[in-house]
C-alpha cells in the first residue's frame, strides 16, 4: 500500500526556519505526499531545492526508524536503482529518491510479488514520472516475500530491482 508521508511530522522539525519558508515547505511536502499523481515538478520545490526537501525527509526518517532509501539513478548517471537488491523488514518504508538520469518511476511487477498482493496498489502509474531532482515515491510493504520492480522508461536499459521483505 502506498503510504502518505505525514506533513504533520515535518512541521515541528522545520519551525526553526523562517515562517514563510516553513509554510511553503509544508505546502510542497503535502503536495508531493498527497498523491503519487502529483509528482510533476513544482515551482516551490525548485525554489527550496533538494536541501530543504532532504531536511524534511530526514526528520521523517528519524521519526520512523524503519525506512530505507533507494536512489533512482546512480551518481555517475547510470540507469539503475541503488541498491537494486536488498532486504527490509515487514512494514518498513522504502523511499525511492530521484538522483540522476530522470525521469524515473517505480512499478512493481504483477507477476513477481507475493500472492495476494495487488502490484498496482504499491506502484506508481506507468505514465507517472518523477521528473525533478529529489522527488520521491514511498511505499510500505507488509507482506513477506520477494518483490521485483522496474522503472518503466528504463526497464529496457536494465533499470530493475528486487526487494525481499522478511
Ligand atoms: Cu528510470
Amino acid at each position: 500500500m502506498v503510504t502518505v508521508t505525514s506533513a504533520a511530522v515535518a512541521i515541528p522539525s522545520i519551525t526553526a526556519l523562517k515562517a514563510n519558508t516553513t509554510t511553503k515547505v509544508v505546502a510542497s511536502t503535502a503536495k508531493v505526499s498527497s498523491s503519487p499523481r502529483l509528482f510533476s515538478v513544482k515551482a516551490s520545490l525548485k525554489d527550496f531545492g533538494v536541501a530543504v526537501v532532504a531536511t524534511a525527509a530526514t526528520a521523517i526518517l528519524s521519526s520512523n526508524a524503519l525506512a530505507v532509501d533507494v536512489l533512482l539513478g546512480s551518481d555517475d548517471g547510470g540507469l539503475a536503482f541503488v541498491p537494486n537488491d536488498f532486504s527490509i523488514s515487514a512494514g518498513e518504508k522504502i523511499v525511492f529518491k530521484n538522483n540522476a538520469g530522470f525521469p524515473h518511476n517505480v512499478i512493481f511487477d504483477e507477476d513477481e510479488v507475493p500472492s495476494g498482493v495487488d502490484a498496482s496498489k504499491i506502484s506508481m502509474a506507468e505514465e507517472d514520472l518523477l521528473n525533478g531532482p529529489g522527488e520521491s515515491f514511498s511505499v510500505t510493504l507488509s507482506e513477506k516475500g520477494t518483490y521485483s520492480f522496474y522503472c518503466a522508461p528504463h526497464q529496457g536499459a536494465g533499470m530493475t530491482g528486487k526487494v525481499t521483505v522478511k
